[in-house]
């Protein structure tokens, strides 16, 4: 970086870069904006344990990293396991003061194979930051389907064939079974709002105890997208309510960018702008609409009361 931009900051963020370019990614690629923004937020007195996936792919091909922090490369289904040792080993030599310990991991490591030791990490209560960069499929190995992706998306996996059109079953809700853990701070976010994602990794950073962001992150290779559509995709998702933007503090939900039932544009907009829908029947498109307004009235049901325990 130019020396005279050190300690610069633009509308609240660090000029500086803790993920610098230069690395491997998709042009368009979700992910690597959102990882981008989150080390923005964490800044370099962080260590970042790092789950198999893309991410890691693109951006330690040895000797290259494309990270100015400590990083470690750990195994799918490890990641949150070896943050509490990082976390308990810290606290021991007394130096866990002012070090953020991020966790990172895909919808695949977080959702599916490494979420044993995030529920385990999460109820010992480590303090750590957990981000899932959400682009709904096993991108890495080619786009086969996770607990993350979503109703009827065809993935390898789920194909979309004559008989059957895509994934058969809906999303899981993790951020809900996260905070259900007890977990203080958790809160959805996308590279469509970058300040909303940077306020919110500084109030996961700053939780008492263990935090979880769940950044929805589009992928041009795998949803068959145009990669300058990425972020007009990602606003999409808010507006037609797919993607509901909200954070969960001390057990209470809160939306941070709420869309009212009449302001929201319609499902479609987004599907159509996607390879991995295009299969879809306008009876399926109907379906998808039905489900997604349920679940956003059922998230509104839910706001401004204690629906989940805080135990840290
Ligand atoms: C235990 C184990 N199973 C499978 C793999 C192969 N593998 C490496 S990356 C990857 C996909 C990662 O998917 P996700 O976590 O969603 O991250 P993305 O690549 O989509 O960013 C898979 C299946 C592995 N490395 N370890
Ligand atoms: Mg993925």
């Amino acid at each position: 970086m130019e020396k005279g931009n050190k300690g610069r900051m633009v509308m609240g963020i660090p000029y500086e870069e803790y993920f610098a370019s230069g690395h491997r990614a998709c042009s368009g690629c979700g992910e690597a904006v959102v990882i981008r923004h989150v080390m923005k937020a964490a800044g370099p007195n962080t260590i970042a344990v790092m789950a198999t996936g893309c991410m890691e792919v693109i951006s330690t091909p040895y000797p290259e990293t494309a990270w100015k922090v400590p990083w470690i490369h750990v195994a799918f289904e490890n990641n949150s396991a070896v943050a509490s040792g990082i976390d308990a080993a810290l606290k021991t030599q007394g130096k866990r003061e002012g070090v953020n310990l991020l966790v990172l991991g895909g919808d695949g490591a977080s959702f599916d194979i490494g979420f044993g030791a995030l529920s385990g990490a999460i109820e010992r209560g480590h303090k750590f930051t957990y981000v899932c960069t959400d682009n709904e499929a096993y991108m890495n190995t080619g786009v086969q389907r996770s607990g993350a992706t979503p109703f009827l998306a065809n993935t390898t996996t789920s194909p979309a064939g004559s008989k059957v059109h895509g994934k058969q079953e809906p999303k899981k809700p993790l951020p809900l079974i996260v905070a259900s853990h007890g977990a203080r701070y958790v809160a959805t976010a996308s590279p469509a709002n970058i300040l909303d994602l940077h306020r919110k990794m500084k109030k996961a950073l700053g939780a008492e105890g263990p935090s979880f962001i769940l950044a929805y992150s589009p992928c041009p290779t795998g949803w068959y997208i145009a990669g300058e559509n990425s972020i007009e995709i990602a606003r999409l998702a808010i507006q037609t309510r797919i993607f509901p933007v909200y954070e969960i503090e001390n057990g209470v939900l809160k939306f941070t960018q709420k869309v009212e039932k009449e302001a929201a544009k319609p499902v479609k907009e987004y599907l159509q702008m996607q390879g991995r829908f295009k299969h879809l029947s306008a009876e399926e498109v109907e379906r998808i609409q039905k489900y997604v307004d349920e679940r956003y009235e059922f998230l509104l049901g839910i706001e401004g009361k204690k629906c989940f325990d805080v135990l840290f």
